[in-house]
């Protein structure tokens, strides 16, 4: 496994997918600092300044795409919030990849399948997450509630020994992963949400879904019911 380390970019994710023809599998790059970093639908995701985590995982796993890989920005949620309770918090998950510490967002997870001339290329699994921060910084973060890992402890984080952590983390099963699925980490990944069996909106694209979370099923799909009947959403943001 290489890292690759940057002073500054724009993205990690943009980077890593300039670079993916001469990145090997497994590499890591990570920035002390992102200039225009991106979220999901065309969101930004902001850079609260020094010590603070951004990265990305280039994941080359095979020359075809496969319904796993949309699983693992799952699994980067379960891998972590493993991490995070070892600084003695109660990390919880909302569907499919937010990971929440006191019901406030503290990482935000992206992935990108890189399709080139009609070829899967590979996987760039980006994740930010707020390790150092100053309170009135956070707040001025548009439209979420968030926090930062220094917030919630009282005192600064160690930003390469986080880094170390999540990275050893995630390598230590994602080989197991790829070959068993969601179903690997269905009970943990459940056992820390804050979404089932209650009454949740949620936005898909332009329409507004609503209903009772009941469950999430083995490709880690959110399994809703409205009026005695079930419906199933693969992609949404619960509000
Ligand atoms: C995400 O999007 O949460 C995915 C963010 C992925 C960021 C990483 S950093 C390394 C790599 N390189 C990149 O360019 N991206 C990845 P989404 O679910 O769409 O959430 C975006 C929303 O979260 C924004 O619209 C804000 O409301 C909020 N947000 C932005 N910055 C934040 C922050 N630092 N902490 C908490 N919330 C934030």
């Amino acid at each position: 496994m290489r890292e690759v380390r940057l002073e500054e970019i724009d993205s990690t994710n943009c980077y890593a997918k300039q670079h993916i023809d001469s990145l090997e599998d497994k590499t890591v790059i990570y920035a002390l600092r992102q200039t225009s970093g991106r979220g999901r639908l065309n969101r930004t995701w902001v850079d609260l300044g020094e010590g603070n985590l951004f990265m990305s995982f280039v994941l080359k796993p095979s020359d075809k795409y496969k319904d796993v890989f949309s699983n693992l920005t799952q699994y980067l949620s379960v891998c972590l919030s493993n991490i995070l309770e070892k600084y003695g918090l109660e990390p919880q998950i909302k569907w499919p990849n937010d990971v929440l510490i006191n019901n406030r967002k503290i990482a935000g997870i992206l992935s990108e399948s890189i399709v080139q001339g009609g070829k899967f290329k590979g996987i760039i699994l980006g994740i930010g997450v707020n390790l150092n921060a100053k309170q009135e910084d956070i707040d001025a973060i548009p439209d979420k509630i968030a926090t930062a890992l220094n917030i919630e402890i009282g005192k600064n984080v160690n930003t390469d020994e986080f880094r170390r952590f999540l990275i050893d983390e995630f390598y230590s099963n994602y080989d197991k992963f790829l070959e068993n699925g969601f179903e690997m980490i269905k009970h943990v990944y459940i056992s820390r949400n804050c979404f089932l069996n209650k009454e949740i909106n949620i936005q898909v694209f332009n329409d507004i879904k609503s209903g009772f979370a009941k469950s999430v099923n083995n490709r880690g799909e959110l399994v809703m019911q409205k009026n005695n009947k079930e419906f199933v959403l693969t992609i949404g943001d619960i509000l």
